[in-house]
């Protein structure tokens, strides 16, 4: 017997608040509604620090807990993360899940003395354990521009995680099962269209059918934030289009890449 909540109730949870928070994935998520009868969500992620109170085990405890297991490991040296995804051991239709940490080992004292004293003490001891620290947000309280900007000169990561926190950063749709779109083309060309900003850092494209994965994702959109110093615009969170091609085996690709992800994870960069 699994102890934890279903599947469906921890997106269910995770879709509320992505979508409260950015009025882009609503208009988004309706436009595919509207010409889909099903849009399918193929993964959502979630970032942390690597740290004993809040690493990624934290994270993927719920997730474990309803069913899920470890299936990919990750590694980025530039942006000196670390990160897994878990997919479902019955249940190949749920959505995967990717987890990343920030290696604070490898970052500077400055880093460091502001992730412990401002975000990770703040946190109480007991909501790590819980069933809901994955969707937990910012529970840190009031921040501050400066230390923001201070955290976004050495990580654009760490400055997104000081602001939103627990939540997903982004949900994907699969392409594959569109009926409207023949290919990830199309659907950035109808996305552009529409008006989205497409993150074109190496591409708008970032995979070949070749890797059995091709990506795309929208820019966050730069939504009001308070600080403690008045409101400013940063960047929230984004959405994501995933094509996967089946292997030689004519199993589908189930993985993430990393010279594609090492991208995605730029569409919350301030710049
Ligand atoms: C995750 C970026 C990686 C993918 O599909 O490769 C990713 C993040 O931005 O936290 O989502
Ligand atoms: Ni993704």
């Amino acid at each position: 017997m699994l102890s934890g909540k279903s599947p469906e109730i921890l997106f269910t949870n995770l879709w509320n608040q992505y979508v409260n928070l950015n009025p882009a994935v609503a208009k988004i998520h309706a436009l595919f509604s509207e010409r889909e009868p099903e849009v399918i969500n193929d993964h959502i992620a979630l970032r942390t620090f690597q740290h004993p109170k809040v690493g990624l085990d934290k994270v993927a405890k719920a997730f474990e807990d309803a069913g899920y297991q470890r299936c990919g490991q990750y590694t980025f040296v530039e942006k000196k993360l670390n990160a897994i995804h878990l997919a479902h051991k019955d249940d190949p239709s749920q959505p995967k899940v990717f987890i990343s940490e920030l290696k604070l080992s490898e970052c500077s004292d400055e880093l460091n003395a502001i992730v412990e004293q401002e975000i990770i003490t703040k946190i109480d001891d007991a909501l790590p354990d819980s069933d809901s620290f994955y969707c937990s947000g910012r529970t840190w309280g009031d921040i501050s521009f400066e230390t923001y900007e201070a955290l976004r000169q050495e990580s654009e990561y760490a400055a997104w995680m000081y602001v939103y926190g627990y939540m997903a950063n982004h949900f994907t749709v699969k392409v594959n099962t569109l009926t409207s779109f023949d290919s990830l083309q199309d659907v950035n060309a109808f996305l552009e269209q529409q008006g989205f900003q497409l993150n074109d850092v190496g591409g708008t494209i970032k995979g070949t059918p070749e890797l059995y994965l091709e990506q795309s994702s929208t820019l966050a959109e730069k939504r009001p934030v308070e600080f403690v110093e008045g409101t400013k615009e940063i960047p929230s969170c984004f959405y994501e289009f995933a094509r996967r091609y089946p292997m030689e085996n004519g199993e589908e690709f189930a993985g993430f890449i990393e010279g594609n992800a090492d991208k995605i994870f730029e569409s919350t960069n301030m710049k």
